[in-house]
């Protein structure tokens, strides 16, 4: 059987990662495949493509939504990337959109879009919603699938809440290694998450959140993610699929494996 065939038969967890360039997504799917590589590229049709060919292609506007990228370090995951989605243009928009669409109505597991995490990053001097999340979050309906927010790049609140605890009187040793909890805390109060779950300018708001910090270290611990999107799946079948994706994690194995 040719390799397009076989792989077509794998069955992989599919997953979309969306979000405005530079959010940190290609670092998330990195760490959630435990690797330093590139992904391997495949068109639609299940032909590689030369990385470097794409890159021109990207360049100029030419990415396509269906590319499907895989960690060889993790064949059991498969994601679609949307860059340039955020730089506000509409056929972008729509292209996710409808993508979305068609995924959703695939009768077949394997060509299912599974889940979709959107990367909004905290890194920004503003930290607000752009224009583009908040029409995707408006506009868009992804039916089953399940939308995760990750708040990406999580560690630039960390300053900010070292000086909060330092102005508190906590001393240098301790503000550092109360900082994350701190920035944590902060953020579930603020403005931001009362936004995408009660702001009336959204529609279809996400079925949760996660804050993901220091995605860019070779041991962040991607752990909690993994752990929330097998809990998002509101079928059997597909958190077995997703749990075949971590054969090396035995805690969330064990854990599935029991509640089945
Ligand atoms: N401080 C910090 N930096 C991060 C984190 N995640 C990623 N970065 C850095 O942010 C930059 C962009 O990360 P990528 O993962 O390439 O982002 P991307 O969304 O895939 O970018 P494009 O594909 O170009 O849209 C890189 O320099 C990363 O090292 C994080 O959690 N914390
Ligand atoms: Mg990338």
């Amino acid at each position: 059987m040719d390799p397009s065939e076989i792989r077509k038969k794998i069955r992989r967890f599919r997953v979309l990662i969306l979000g405005r360039a530079n959010a940190g997504k290609t670092s998330v799917l990195r760490r959630v495949c435990n690797t330093r590589e590139n992904p391997e590229i495949y068109n639609s049709a299940g032909e590689k493509i030369d990385a470097t060919v794409l890159e021109a292609s990207t360049e100029r506007g030419l990415h396509d939504i269906e590319n499907e990228m895989v960690f060889p370090s993790n064949p059991g995951f498969v994601f679609h990337d949307s860059r340039g989605f955020e730089a506000g243009s509409e056929k972008e928009f729509e292209q996710v959109k409808a993508f979305i669409k068609e995924r959703s109505k695939e009768t077949k597991m394997s060509s299912q879009l599974h889940t979709i995490w959107y990367c909004i990053p905290m890194d920004e001097a503003h930290r607000s919603f752009t224009k583009g999340e908040i029409k995707f979050f408006s506009e868009c309906d992804t039916g089953n699938i399940p939308v995760i927010v990750l708040f990406t790049k999580f560690d630039a609140l960390y300053d900010t809440a070292y000086a909060q605890l330092k102005s508190k009187g906590k001393s240098m040793e301790e503000a550092e290694e109360l900082a994350p909890k701190h920035a944590e805390e902060s953020f579930a109060i603020g403005s931001q998450l009362k936004f995408l779950y009660h702001s009336k300018e959204i529609q279809h708001h996400p079925k949760c959140h996660i804050c993901l910090p220091n995605m860019n270290k070779e041991d962040a611990d991607c752990g909690p993610l993994i752990e929330l999107t097998a809990r998002t799946l509101d079928n059997e079948a597909l958190q077995q699929l997703f749990v075949s994706t971590q054969r090396t994690n035995l805690e969330i194995c064990t854990k599935y494996a029991v509640e089945r």
